[in-house]
């Protein structure tokens, strides 16, 4: 059995409501787009859960993450408030960011959320920024860089693995590897491998089934205890898939046919830890039915808040313009 699966109860059932909460916040977030009702972009994290949560169990708000334009899990992951974010993502007054900063920009500095980030390989340089403040001001703290195998082409990215290696950071770097940058293959675009990379910059690296939250959960334990410990940067090369479009309204012409009804029925992250936890006896089935439905209720909840709350009033637009010290 992995050692994970010998997590205590309350731990199993903590990760499964957030990946399960990630998920409900995705799909509904999908559908009232679809109907109009969201304003600007969004990018949805549904089947990415495991890598998310897997890594953020680890952390407590001393601990710093980058995220992603594909932010909202991480946001969730790392303990925002989802009332907030549903209301920032409908562009509302009291919404995380007072509804200024919508999908790509929800950030919440209080939980270590650094903000999800419209500029791709963005935040490289923000963990190591946070990294160093860590241990400059000796808080312990651990920072993690989320980013996308896209972005793993990016300068900033690679620049930051050697800022880290360097500085000897208490930083993850989390490739989560969805397969495509938009509609672009990462088979034909990212040469040679996310490990190879790590190594050439000297870091330790490893490849992660990013459907199996134990297998991200025991990797990203030991990293981020060795990062903690004053071990310094590593790299994990989560392989994943998303749900949906690169984008909300993306046709998605570049996939094949099957390809989300196979990730759905035999790769998704929420079902196989569903499984495996049940066959190890740990949790039954019906206490996991439970779960889903308070999460249903929940998110329902937070969509109602979200429509009923006010919007910006124009004496808004003049706040939070200049920084006060
Ligand atoms: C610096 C920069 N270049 C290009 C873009 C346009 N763009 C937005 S998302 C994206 C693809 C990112 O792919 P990946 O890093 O794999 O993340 P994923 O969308 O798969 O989660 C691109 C090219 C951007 N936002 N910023
Ligand atoms: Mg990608």
């Amino acid at each position: 059995m992995s050692s994970a699966l010998q997590l205590p109860r309350e731990t199993l059932l903590a990760a499964y409501t957030r990946m399960r909460t990630i998920r409900e916040f995705e799909d509904r977030v999908h559908d009232e787009f679809s109907a109009g009702n969201i304003p600007g972009f969004v990018h949805l994290y549904a089947g990415e859960e495991a890598s998310g949560v897997g890594v953020c169990m680890h952390l407590t708000d001393r601990d710093a993450i980058a995220s992603t334009h594909r932010g909202h899990g991480h946001c969730i992951a790392k303990g925002c408030d989802v009332d907030g974010m549903m209301k920032e993502i409908f562009g509302r007054k009291d919404g995380l960011c007072g509804g200024k900063g919508g999908s790509m920009h929800i950030a919440d500095l209080s939980k270590g959320m650094l903000g999800a980030n419209g500029i791709v390989g963005a935040g490289g340089p923000l963990a190591c920024g946070a990294a160093l403040t860590s241990k400059l001001l000796k808080t312990g703290g651990v920072s993690v860089c989320f980013y996308g195998d896209g972005a793993s082409n990016q300068g900033a990215i690679l620049e930051s693995y050697n800022l880290a290696k360097i500085w000897n950071l208490p930083v993850l770097f989390v490739a989560e590897d969805n397969g495509y940058a938009e509609s672009t293959a990462s088979s034909w675009s990212v040469g040679g491998s996310q490990t190879g990379r790590a190594t050439g910059f000297g870091l330790p690296s490893r490849e992660v089934d990013g459907f199996d939250f134990f297998a991200v959960y025991e990797t990203a334990g030991e990293m981020i205890d060795r990062a903690r410990a004053g071990g310094g940067p590593s790299l994990m090369h989560v392989r994943l898939g998303r749900h949906y479009g690169h984008f909300e309204g993306d046709a998605m012409t570049y996939r094949a046919p099957d390809e989300i009804a196979n990730l759905r029925q035999n790769h998704d992250p929420l079902k196989i830890f569903k499984q495996r936890v049940v066959e190890a006896s740990l949790i039954s089935p019906e206490e996991f039915d439970a779960v889903d439905k308070k999460v249903v209720d929940d998110i329902a909840m937070t969509m109602v808040n979200a429509k009923a709350a006010p919007m910006p009033t124009e004496a808004d637009l003049l706040t939070d313009v200049y920084l006060r010290y």
